[in-house]
């Protein structure tokens, strides 16, 4: 009798040798990225972060692939840090603020007034300071590839206008997850708790924080103005952003994949920071048009002057940065 292959039987065979086919074909190295953003859908970081991975994509043929998720949803900032440096993430926007919590070295840039202006920052992290946060980075696993700009941070709040750093004196203030952050406030007068981006918003409302800090582009995307009415110009930091990938990726990669991959971030850089120059303007005119209160501080000595124990402190915490802050002042 002849045996019938029943055509199920056959189907599903077919499928399995094509499968293992495939599987022999198939780039080695494929991977497929995790990527993690704090920011919503249109914000500049976003837009760069997805061109990036496109462009990653497009430059590897395809061994390099991946997504953003957006708003946090992978977790808080602090904890993705984390999950990084364990390989839980492969890529994602860091502000250097909450990374100087594990890698000291990097709380030079979170030292309050330490860079003139962006133009400074920029220069200092394209140069050999940028150079060193990078391997300091990396030694934690954490692959820098290239700096994102977020502008100047100001303070802004639920109650009234800040003037001087007395004006301060009994708010308390949402800060990022960084010890130096909470000895800022306190030696301005006011109190700081740390607390997750996303849990900001119910806490102004509410009143759990009377304030917080941030830049334009966040203090509109965040709505925080619709709850903390009075930006005070103070711009006591001017933080730079990393764009990353995970060491365990990285190592999965071809010398010419990194190299690839390496461009494609530096390239989404540059269209980050022109995404981010049209941003400041725009949530600054449509947050004007929605009534916040702008102050300016054309004289920012008091709070400049206020800081000289929070750079003590840091640098008897951790005096690599000495010789950091010196060659940031250095840095015409
Ligand atoms: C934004 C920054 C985010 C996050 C946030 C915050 O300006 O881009 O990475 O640090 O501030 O205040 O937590």
């Amino acid at each position: 009798m002849i045996k019938k292959f029943s055509t199920k039987k056959i189907g599903s065979a077919l499928l399995v040798s094509g499968a293992l086919a495939a599987s022999c074909f198939a780039p080695l190295a494929q991977a497929d990225w995790k990527g993690w953003n704090v920011h919503p859908a249109g914000y500049p970081v976003t837009v760069a972060m997805e061109s990036f991975i496109k462009e990653a994509e497009k430059a590897t043929d395809g061994r390099v692939s991946g997504r953003v998720y957006n708003g946090a949803i992978l977790g808080s900032q602090e904890d993705a840090i984390q999950m990084m440096q364990v390989g839980g993430i492969d890529f994602a926007e860091f502000n250097l603020g909450p990374i100087g919590a594990s890698v000291p070295e990097v709380n030079v840039v979170s030292l309050p007034f330490i860079f003139k202006d962006v133009e400074h920052m920029h220069r200092v992290m394209d140069g050999p300071v940028g150079d060193e946060l990078s391997k300091a980075m990396e030694k934690k696993g954490i692959i820098s590839l290239a700096w994102y700009d977020s502008g100047s941070r100001s303070f802004y709040d639920s109650r009234k206008p800040i003037k001087t750093p007395e004006d301060m004196k009994g708010m308390k203030f949402r800060v990022m997850n960084n010890e130096l952050y909470v000895g800022m406030v306190e030696a301005l007068g006011g109190n700081a708790t740390p607390m997750a981006y996303s849990e900001v918003y119910q806490s102004l409302k509410t009143g759990v924080v009377d304030g917080a800090e941030n830049n334009w582009p966040s203090y509109d995307s965040s709505n925080h103005f619709e709850v903390a009415k009075y930006y005070s110009l103070t711009q006591h930091l001017i933080l730079p952003e990393t764009l990353s990938v995970s060491a365990k990726a990285w190592a999965k990669l071809s010398p010419e994949d990194q190299k690839a991959v390496r461009k494609a971030a530096q390239d989404s850089a540059e269209f980050q920071r022109k995404l981010w120059a049209e941003k400041v303007t725009e949530s600054r005119e449509k947050l004007i048009k929605a009534g916040i209160q702008i102050t300016e501080i054309e004289d920012k000595s008091a709070f400049q002057d206020a800081m000289a124990p929070v750079y003590a402190k840091a640098v008897k915490d951790n005096p690599t940065l000495a010789p950091l802050i010196e060659k940031i002042r250095n840095t015409k």
